[in-house]
């Protein structure tokens, strides 16, 4: 059994991450730095420091309402998304997906366009920062929230669009569709992805994280989806789950989360990647979704899912490997990438 992969094996191998929401993943230290500074309401540190627990998905809905009170301003944006991909550079993450839902903020006078400039920002000074150490690539899909009108979404692929242009592609890559699961009917937000489809950005879509969407999943997958968020009621569905096995849209699987939002059995063996992975073969890609908020690592998921599945160090390796396939950048980030595996590889034999 010497050579299961183990959480040690997994914080070294490395990773690539496509699954996380920056408001999510802020650590404790960085809400701890950002609530001594006040004046905001200190009995938002009892509600959000501490988490991990249990939550139902509207509690866990309320604390990215309290985590949206604190990130107020384009330079609380840049400082916070620089803590987090630190984070993910220090957990052997070599490419990362950061997706986030850019906000007006009345009080600060942040808009859409300066909170998207924020976190681009932050990319690059990162990256300048960072050129001789632990190299990470980064890339940005601006989200989409459900739980906002139809026209915000409108503006934010708009911004989508201009950015990923005035990036020359590079750094705003797709768009992300996600929010609170019931909120509205995802399918009214088909026209604005269809939109970013248009304007050749990636889609990346939230779908069936709660059980009853079967006619809104079916809806949102004529629109081919990239990948799929979740999907967790989905291997439930014949009709559905035909579509996703056929066209081999991967999903995007984040077991901490479903377990904390209790819409999945605590029993890892019983996630339903545990069905597409051996049943099928189907791609499934592993996430953190809130690492801040779900007290977990992208490690940590290795761990998990390659302990349900009783995958040894190999096999993990080229899971993780395999995820290189489905990133949104382009063949050359891809294939440096992949170098970059083989290289681990060769060195740890
Ligand atoms: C759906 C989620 C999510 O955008 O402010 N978000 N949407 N399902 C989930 N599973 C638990 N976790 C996070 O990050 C926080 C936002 O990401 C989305 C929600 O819209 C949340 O408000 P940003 O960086």
């Amino acid at each position: 059994m010497a050579d299961l992969a183990d959480l040690k094996f997994c914080q070294e191998l490395p990773k690539i991450e496509l699954h996380a929401h920056l408001n999510g993943s802020l650590s404790d230290e960085t809400l701890n730095k950002l609530l001594r500074r006040g004046p905001t309401n200190n009995s938002y540190a009892s509600t959000i420091i501490g988490k991990g627990e249990r939550r139902t998905m509207q509690e866990g809905f309320e604390m990215f309402r309290i985590l949206h009170e604190i990130v107020v301003s384009p330079e609380i944006v840049v400082e916070v998304t620089k803590d987090v991909i630190t984070d993910f550079a220090l957990d052997q993450v070599k490419y990362l997906e950061l997706r986030s839902t850019p906000r007006n903020v009345l009080s600060s006078g942040m808009t859409k366009r300066s909170y998207m400039e924020a976190v681009l920002t932050a990319i690059q000074r990162y990256r300048e920062e960072n050129e001789d150490r632990c190299r990470i690539d980064v890339r940005y899909l601006p989200s989409i929230d459900r739980s906002k009108s139809v026209e915000e979404a409108h503006e934010t692929v708009k911004l989508a669009e201009e950015f990923s242009l005035s990036t020359n592609g590079n750094l705003v890559v797709g768009v992300d569709f996600s929010g609170n699961p019931h909120a509205n009917d995802g399918a009214d937000y088909i026209p604005p992805m269809m939109q970013a489809r248009r304007a050749n950005l990636h889609l990346a879509v939230h779908m069936a994280e709660v059980e009853g969407k079967k006619e809104e999943t079916k809806k949102l997958l004529e629109l081919l989806p990239d990948r799929i968020g979740h999907g967790t009621f989905i291997s439930n569905e014949p009709g559905v789950r035909d579509v996703v096995l056929k066209k081999r849209i991967p999903l995007e699987v984040c077991v901490t989360s479903n377990i904390k939002t209790c819409t999945v059995p605590e029993d890892h063996t019983k996630h339903h990647f545990t069905w597409w992975r051996q049943e099928h073969q189907h791609p499934c890609i592993v996430g953190t979704d809130d690492k801040g908020i779900f007290a977990t690592s992208l490690s940590n998921e290795y761990s998990i899912a390659a302990g349900a599945l009783g995958l040894s160090r190999r096999e993990t390796f080229n899971w993780s490997k395999e995820a290189i396939d489905h990133v949104f950048a382009d063949i050359d980030t891809k294939s440096r990438l992949r170098q970059t595996w083989d290289d681990y590889w060769k060195s740890n034999l």
